[in-house]
């Protein structure tokens, strides 16, 4: 049997190295990236799969659909199989012309089982986690199960991507995950989706013991060079007793610097020594706004501003350096409040700011209050600014494109607070361009200095996503359609 993975991004994506590494050994795979591709479905065609696995966001959602349609077009027998967030999010989608089934949540055992019945019965079949496609119908498997012990699992299959692209083998830098799940519930987050799956059927929130991690991060260091990591659990640390253990080892036997995100709420003195002894170099949490009022009511994310404030001072106090998130274009945000973010974040006295604008993902309650409110288009998935990075926003409401605007300058602002008055006049300039070119310098500056790599490596990165961002130049959805978004002249002086 033979197996294409296809996904847009220029990252080895942790679902399909984990799904790789759980298929048997006679299954011949290969992985096609559109960002690096030429023309990732005629070249995907070309190998002749039995399956096309399409892992989908719902930021290429459009894009992927493209992609399978062009490979059932130039390879009628495949059998087109999409999973990831958006799959699981919108099972539905499996009526869509070009998908035969949709994986639902975690994949490393139902998907081996799938593609087995599928070789033994020659079609898709609704086992549990898939919904599939049958004469034009939609067949319901039964409820997904999460995998409850991570340490069961293989390493992931990164030589997938490895053997495939260099370029990603060669990166000095490299990303590990040591958990899945997460304890919140923020309303603009996939959690909201996974959690609800998976309700009542055992811990959601699980983590690969500390041997476990060492281990891996060992073998990639041995196999294909390392110097440093970036640990992409949305939570990091939830438990010291598990830190005190990684901290030992890891200072024994890794001892790279490393980027680590954490909670407010859950963070103390100890976690905070215990992550500077182990050599994380940047600490990152969300902070999404400065607003706490709509951090608690908006966005569901519980924590206060003092909780904020008194994590970045134990972060510091280690001579750690503090990475925020931040989203402007919350529903009906005003300038004055995008600007007040940045203030907010210059008092967390965070070194670096990953600012984005507020895309809102299916099945999650900041889309469904956004649509209750009027400001959010019903057929917003295939809107023009609902690909690619988050840069445009797809609500409408006046001020959302001045706000954009700040999101732009959001990075210089923290580095030159100086000229905050002068950054609330540039952002009443409509230049996208503009704006555009500011961005991506500013974003570049920030990437290259908070991880340890050098400016090549950094330019490289960016590089590789260059047409993700080229595509925030193609205009916004409201303009594209010729729907004003109520920009009023008065806004953001
Ligand atoms: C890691 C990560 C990344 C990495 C990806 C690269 C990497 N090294 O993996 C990086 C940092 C690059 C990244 C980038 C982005 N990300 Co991201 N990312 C994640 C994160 C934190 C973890 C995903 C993961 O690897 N989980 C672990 C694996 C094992 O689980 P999994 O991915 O769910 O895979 C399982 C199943 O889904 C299924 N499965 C997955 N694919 C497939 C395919 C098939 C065919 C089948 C059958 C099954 C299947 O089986 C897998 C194994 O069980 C998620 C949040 C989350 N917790 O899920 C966000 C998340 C996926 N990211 C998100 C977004 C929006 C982005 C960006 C677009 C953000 C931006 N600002 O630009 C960018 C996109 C890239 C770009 N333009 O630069 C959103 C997507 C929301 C949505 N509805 O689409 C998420 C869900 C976070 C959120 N906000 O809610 N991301
Ligand atoms: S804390 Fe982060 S990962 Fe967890 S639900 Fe909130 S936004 Fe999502």
């Amino acid at each position: 049997m033979r197996i294409a993975f296809l996904q847009k991004y220029p990252f080895p994506y942790f679902g399909v190295m984990a799904l790789s590494a759980s298929l048997p050994p006679e299954v011949e795979r290969e992985v096609f990236i559109g960002d690096l591709e030429r023309d990732a479905a005629a070249s995907a065609a070309a190998f002749r799969p039995d399956v096309l696995a399409l892992p989908v966001m719902s930021l290429e959602y459009a894009w992927m659909l493209e992609q399978a349609r062009r490979v059932k077009a130039l390879h009628p027998s495949v059998t087109v199989v999409a999973g990831y967030i958006h799959a699981t999010a919108c099972p539905e989608m499996v009526a869509e012309e070009g998908i035969d089934a949709v994986c639902v949540g975690e994949g490393d055992r139902s998907f081996p089982r799938f593609l087995a019945a599928l070789r033994a019965g020659g079609k898709p079949e609704p086992l549990p986690g898939f919904w599939v496609k049958r004469r034009g119908e939609i067949v319901r498997g039964g409820e997904p199960e999460p995998i409850l012990d991570l340490d069961s699992l293989p390493e992931e299959d990164r030589d997938l991507y490895y053997r495939k692209y260099p370029s990603l083998r060669d990166e000095r830098l490299k990303h590990f995950m040591a958990s899945r799940g997460c304890p919140f519930d923020c309303a603009f987050c996939c959690h909201q989706v996974y959690s609800r799956l998976y309700r009542g059927k055992g811990r959601y929130v699980r983590r690969k013991s500390p041997e476990r991690v060492i281990a891996e991060i060992a073998g990639v260091k041995k196999r294909y060079g390392l110097s440093s990591l970036c640990f992409l659990d949305d939570v990091f640390i939830m438990d010291v007793g598990w830190l005190k253990r990684f901290t030992d080892l890891y200072r024994r036997e890794i001892g790279l610097p490393y980027f680590c995100a954490i909670t407010p709420p859950n963070f103390t003195p100890e976690i905070a020594r215990l992550l500077k002894e182990s050599g994380c170099h940047t600490v990152n949490f969300g902070v999404e706004t400065a607003s706490e009022r709509k951090r608690f009511e908006v966005l569901n994310k519980r924590v206060t501003n003092e909780e904020m404030l008194a994590a970045a001072r134990l972060i510091k106090e280690q001579g750690m350096k503090l990475q925020t998130t931040v989203m402007f274009g919350l529903p009906f945000e005003t300038v004055d409040e995008a600007f007040e973010n940045i203030r907010f974040n210059l008092r967390l006295g965070a070194d670096f700011l990953a600012s984005n604008v507020l895309l809102p993902f299916p099945k999650t309650a900041i889309e469904e209050s956004a649509r209750k409110a009027g400001i959010l288009d019903p057929d917003y998935l295939r809107s023009p600014a609902y690909r690619g990075i988050h840069l445009n926003s797809v609500f409408r409401f006046p001020g959302i494109e001045t706000i954009e605007r700040v999101q732009k300058i959001s990075h210089l602002a923290m580095r030159f607070p100086a000229l905050l008055p002068l950054f609330r006049r540039l952002v009443r300039v409509r230049s996208k361009r503009l704006f555009f070119l500011i961005y991506v310098l500013s974003s570049l500056w920030r990437y290259k200095s908070e991880k340890p790599i050098s400016w090549a490596e950094a330019a490289k990165v960016f590089w590789r996503a260059r047409k993700n961002y080229l595509r925030y130049l193609s205009g916004s959805p409201g303009r594209e359609k010729g729907i004003p978004r109520a920009e009023e002249p008065g806004q953001g002086r």
